[in-house]
């Protein structure tokens, strides 16, 4: 049998239920996250020129929160698809927490297109540092800043040509718990619906723009449709 191949983007609702916040509404785990938090202020390139202190302040707290949180029933099930699936499988993912990793996706399977909180990167040599502390020097080139590896609004998200043409050779494209606020990434199922994928979306709310919805949290819906998948 030839497997399909299948593009998957993740947002933050699929980390709800590991008790990580979501961007724009209240969930069980708490507030939204920017609750308090000015969004020109902490993920924005001249909001963190303006104040990096702040910004480094937000996400040393985030850090502390993933190193607490586990990967739910939604993490694992997609490590399972991506064993079964291989190279047939691309796995997108907006969130820069490490959960999908710890659920059994890692290497070329996984792009974290708004980057990770892992890693800083050099203002200068944009070189990624592994636990580089942010503000402090680059330890490659000298010359630069660590900064947080993530993609504030107006930067250009990562791998986008990797990503580009995984949807253009697509045939199932799957969304989960993402609100197709933000550019490109919610744009990424009109590409799909162009290369005549068939496009499903996993969330609690509907968009309306896909071809088929399941709606539900997602450690039930997404273990679900893997079932289907491999069966
Ligand atoms: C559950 C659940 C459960 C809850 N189970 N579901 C005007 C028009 C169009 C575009 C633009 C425009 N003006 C500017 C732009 C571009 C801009 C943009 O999109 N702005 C919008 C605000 C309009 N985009 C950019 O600037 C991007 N760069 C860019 O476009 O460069 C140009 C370029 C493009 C292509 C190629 C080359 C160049 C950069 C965007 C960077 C976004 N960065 C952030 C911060 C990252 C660091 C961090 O994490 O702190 O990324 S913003 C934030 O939003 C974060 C997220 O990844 C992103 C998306 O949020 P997400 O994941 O969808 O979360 P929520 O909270 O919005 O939704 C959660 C969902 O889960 C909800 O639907 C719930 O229902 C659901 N849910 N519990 C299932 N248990």
């Amino acid at each position: 049998m030839t497997l399909p191949r299948i593009v998957v983007l993740t947002g933050a609702g699929i980390s709800a239920e590991s008790g990580l916040q979501t961007f724009r509404e209240p969930t069980g785990a708490g507030p939204a996250l920017w609750a308090g938090h000015s969004v020109e202020d902490v993920a924005t390139a001249s909001g963190y020129r303006r104040n990096p202190g702040l910004a480094h302040d937000f996400y040393r707290a985030r850090r502390a929160e993933v190193a607490a949180a586990e990967p739910n029933a939604a993490h694992h099930a997609l490590g399972l698809l991506a064993t079964e699936y291989g190279d047939k499988l691309l796995l997108v993912t907006q969130n820069v927490d490490d959960l999908h990793e710890r659920g059994g996706v890692a290497g070329p399977q996984l792009i974290h297109m708004h980057g990770q909180l892992a890693t800083a990167i050099c203002t200068l040599c944009r070189e990624p540092v592994t636990a580089g502390e942010c503000g402090a020097g680059c330890p490659i080139c000298f010359a630069g800043t660590l900064r947080p590896d993530v993609v504030f609004f107006g930067e250009t998200p990562k791998e986008m040509p990797r990503i580009n043409r995984a949807l253009a050779a697509a045939d199932l494209f799957i969304a989960i718990g993402t609100s197709g606020d933000v550019y490109p990434a919610a744009g990424f199922v009109d590409k799909a619906i162009a290369s005549r994928a068939r496009t499903i979306e996993l969330n609690l709310h509907a968009s309306d723009r896909f071809t088929q919805f399941r709606g539900g949290p997602a450690t039930v819906t997404v273990p679900a449709l893997v079932a289907e998948l491999l069966s």
